[in-house]
């Protein structure tokens, strides 16, 4: 909480610290009201003639202080409110420190606090300093032993980073000793207290050492261990084989906790996952969300080379090891399902998600240059786009010379906390390529607007393609420069094959990757021995995070959406086609599918060649935030409206078809969580939502597999459809079984909550707010904050903007009660209300009050005000 407007912090006040900490010595005594904090540690001077040294700390008692084993007197250090700066220091020093903190107390779930009967720490970005006084800053990396002494009975296990040393038992209390010999910054120290089950396994590196795996959880979960155990195995084994990263302590482990703010966290040796990220078993956990646990067990694993072995000097350089992290699982998931569906997803939140935040107040670089609070900076730009900038430069640099890129950057910079400079440099020395033009990526915030045009001449064969690219202004960014776009593309003949391709200039064209270069404001490329007028199929597999104008008649779109060789493009000519369907229905108020429009979506549903998941997606209507992205001035009710009308229509003239489908992907094998089954099960549940929206046999076979799923999927699925009927007779029974089958499995119950929260038909506001006050609501658990309010606000959004405003001022409700309790989860709830300026005037008026209504409670936190400030301008 703060007194004064916070200040902001910039990047180019950068400073090296002026001491290293070699060595790190903690011992923790965990009490039942509260944790001793002993800590050791040995600095040596790292700036010549530095004499001060500046430890952070908040809410923190501190008991005593000493150095070089002297008690430090009073005017050898300055305590601030959240600092200690002691002087008149020398070449080296011990420091021992003794604190008293209050984990129980703890509901910002940042530093050391208590999950349940376990005690757990998340120290990113700035939690550290909440355990004791410490420089908390990436660039200081220390070799860290943890002592854990704690209760024996009550805490049957003691964990911390790196290799165990010992575990006694004595006067009843427990104490174990842990040693990282990694160096390390303090945000990745961990530590977890609890009687915990685990479940164990083992994983042999490629160079033969035997590494133990181990998954704790509280009792009641050890049976849903299996899938992240083996998602585990098989990260390990693909981040040798295509990075050549290997493992590098006896033991790796994963701890999962029911209180997190986020998904989970990579501390060395010792991941902490949010339990909705880790936990599975078929008859609890969706497909959905066995994806999500193998991409983020993988996620966190591939941290251990792409952020721990080589971490950021400084926050700003956060996506140093997000962006190119989210790269590597992207591609693990590609590999271990499809990689088409996996673009598609991935462009998905691009999209929308992404491109939303480059277009309003919060909008910044994938380097940014200030933040007040790093916490409100764990974003899509940092995260996604970082990941697309990594992306492009696979594409630019092509597979192989991409890895040469990443084994130098390892090699060079193992043990180092570095920036975003040193990877695309260890990219650029290994490939060759100067990479100057492109480094404009991570500095220039906002979504680079392509638009192109196309001549062709019959006569000398040639289609010439003129783009142009834009990048609009930002908050404090104008006058953006051009950036280097890769605009992978293919030109289609009248049978719909690929032509080859032949162009001027012809330095701009990589032929292995498919990849034209577009680094200026405007540039005409022209193709040549183009016997018949092509259709063109630009960005393919999302080549690019720009937003593309192409005037593509429908005729062309439904070429590509039956042609494409690529199976990205063959989906987004899809999308396109179905945006003008959207605009046509809302201009009319009415629609229905042209005859050869319907065949093509019937053919789809019959191709069994096709991938199930990507005719899943390929049916499935833009979302109502995409659609919103092409308005100047959103009116949500409309495009709810046209959206829903043209679902309905193709409900309507393909009931059949979807019916038959639904029938024909109806199996009686065991439930599996293998892309065979998960692709087809998209699709099932898919046909079953457009059939049971128009027939009563249809929400009949709703109720069905809703009463005799023996797997989460089918069950969830079915009760979505009963839920979106806005047939109160069948949601509701359907509701309460449901609940009475599952109120003890606090995940399922999240779902469940999620399932009415989203749903535009039951997510009102008053039925939101008889779930805030359900006994399976929390306000202390971020999982059923997000469950109900987050999921209402991104979801449910014809409710969510009702014309009275109710929708957000229930939003912004949540937002002032967690503002004192839990400043992270406030912030990040915040986002829908943040997007305002976009809405037709009297939403916006509603809206923008309400933002108002947040910034007059006074004491905020940090993480509230900067969200709110920048929003208001
Ligand atoms: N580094 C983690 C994300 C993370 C960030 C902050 C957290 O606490 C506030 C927790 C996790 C990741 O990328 O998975
Ligand atoms: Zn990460």
């Amino acid at each position: 909480m703060r007194d004064a407007q916070p200040k902001a912090i910039q990047l180019s006040d950068y400073r090296a610290p002026n001491y290293q900490v070699e060595t790190t010595h903690l011992r923790f005594e965990l009490f039942n009201d509260y944790t001793i904090v002993h800590s050791k540690l040995e600095l040596v001077r790292h700036q010549a003639d530095a004499t001060s040294l500046h430890l952070d700390g908040q809410e923190l008692e501190l008991i005593s202080i000493e150095l070089d084993g002297q008690p430090l007197t009073a005017e050898r250090y300055v305590l601030g409110e959240e600092s200690m700066e002691i002087h008149g220091l020398g070449e080296r020093h011990t420091l021992a420190i003794v604190t008293r903190i209050y984990p129980a107390k703890n509901t910002a779930l940042e530093g050391l606090y208590r999950s349940g009967g376990m005690y757990c720490t998340q120290c990113e970005a700035e939690g550290f300093r909440r355990i004791t006084y410490y420089p908390d800053r990436p660039d200081v990396m220390s070799v860290f032993t943890t002592e854990i002494i704690a209760d024996a009975e009550q805490f049957p296990v003691l964990l911390s980073n790196g290799n165990p040393v010992s575990e006694t038992v004595s006067d009843g209390k427990r104490h174990a000793v842990w040693l990282d010999p990694h160096k390390k910054p303090a945000y990745l120290f961990a530590l977890v207290a609890g009687d915990l089950k685990v479940k164990e396994d083992r994983f042999t590196t490629m160079s033969g050492r035997d590494v133990v795996l181990k998954i704790f959880v509280e009792p009641q979960n050890i049976d849903k261990t299996d899938y992240a155990i083996d998602a585990l195995q098989r990260s390990m084994r693909w981040d040798e084989e295509v990075y050549g990263r290997e493992y590098d302590l006896d033991i790796f482990m994963i701890v999962a906790v029911d209180d997190f703010n986020m998904g989970a966290m990579e501390n060395k040796g010792l991941n902490v996952f949010n339990s909705s990220c880790v936990l599975a078993n078929p008859a609890t956990a969706t497909d959905a969300a066995y994806q999500r646990i193998e991409s983020i067990v993988a996620h966190e694993y591939f941290h251990n080379w792409s952020g721990n072995r080589v971490t950021c000097r400084d926050w700003f350089q956060l996506s140093l090891k997000e962006g190119f992290t989210v790269f590597r699982d992207a591609g693990f998931s590609a590999d271990m399902n499809s990689a088409t569906v996996k673009r598609v997803e991935d462009a998905k939140i691009m999209r929308t998600v992404q491109f939303a935040e480059d277009g309003g107040p919060m909008a910044h670089p994938v380097q940014p240059d200030a933040y007040i609070e790093i916490s409100n900076f764990y974003t899509v730009t940092i995260y996604e786009k970082g990941c697309e900038v990594v992306g492009m430069l696979h594409k630019i640099l092509g597979a192989e010379k991409f890895r040469k890129g990443s084994d130098l950057y390892f090699a060079r910079h193992d043990g180092q906390a570095v920036t975003i400079n040193e990877f695309v440099s260890a990219m650029q020395d290994a490939s060759g390529i100067d990479l100057t033009l492109f480094k404009r990526w991570y500095k220039q915030a906002g979504t680079p607007i392509v638009s192109a045009t196309t001549k062709y001449d019959a006569e000398a064969k040639t289609l010439s393609l003129t783009l142009r690219q834009h990048t609009p202004d930002t908050p404090k960014q104008t006058n953006k420069l051009p950036v280097w776009i890769p605009v992978q593309l293919g030109l289609l003949d009248a049978n719909g094959n690929d032509m080859a391709i032949q162009v001027e200039p012809a330095a701009a064209w990589t032929p292995e990757s498919q990849v034209l270069h577009f680094k200026e404001a405007e540039q005409t490329f022209v193709f040549s021995g183009v016997t018949t007028e092509p259709v063109v199929s630009l960005f393919r597999d999302f080549s690019a995070p720009v937003k593309v104008q192409f005037d593509q008649t429908p005729t062309d779109l439904l070429f590509l959406l039956k042609h494409d060789s690529d199976g990205f493009n063959r989906w987004d000519a899809g999308q396109r086609l179905m945006l003008h369907w959207i605009e046509q229905a809302a201009a009319t108020s009415e629609f229905s599918l042209a005859p050869t429009e319907r065949e093509a979506l019937a053919s789809l549903l019959a191709d069994t060649e096709l991938d199930a998941a990507m005719v899943a997606y390929l049916l499935t209507l833009p979302s109502e935030a995409y659609i919103s992205e092409f308005s100047d001035v959103v009116d949500p009710l409309r495009i709810h409206t046209s959206r829903e009308a043209v679902c309905q229509a193709i409900a309507v003239d393909l009931s059949a078809e979807f019916k038959d489908c639904y029938l024909r992907l109806c199996s009686s094998d065991e439930y599996a969580p293998i892309p065979a089954q998960m692709t087809a099960r998209a699709l099932k549940n898919l046909a079953l939502s457009y059939w049971a929206r128009v027939t009563d046999e249809g929400l009949e076979q709703a109720q069905q597999q809703f009463a005799s799923a023996d797997n989460m999927t089918d069950q969830m699925a079915a009760l979505i459809v009963m839920v979106n009927s806005g047939n109160e007779a069948v949601a509701a029974p359907a509701l309460t079984s449901f609940y009475q089958q599952w109120q003890t499995d606090p995940l399922v119950v999240n779902q469940w909550l999620s399932a009415q929260a989203g749903s535009s038909a039951m997510g009102t506001v008053e039925h939101v707010k008889y779930l805030l006050a359900h006994p399976a609501f929390d306000w202390r658990n971020p999982n059923k904050v997000r469950s109900v309010i987050s999921i209402f606000a991104n979801q449910s959004l014809v409710n969510f903007h009702r014309e009275d405003g109710a929708g957000y001022a229930l939003l912004a409700d949540a937002v002032i009660r967690l503002n004192s309790s839990n400043p992270q989860i406030a912030s990040r709830l915040l986002t829908p209300l943040t997007k305002w300026q976009r809405l037709v005037p009297t939403l916006s008026q509603l809206m923008k009050a309400e933002l108002q209504r947040i910034m007059h409670q006074g004491n905020l936190s940090k993480d509230v005000y900067e969200v709110v400030s920048k929003s208001l301008g």
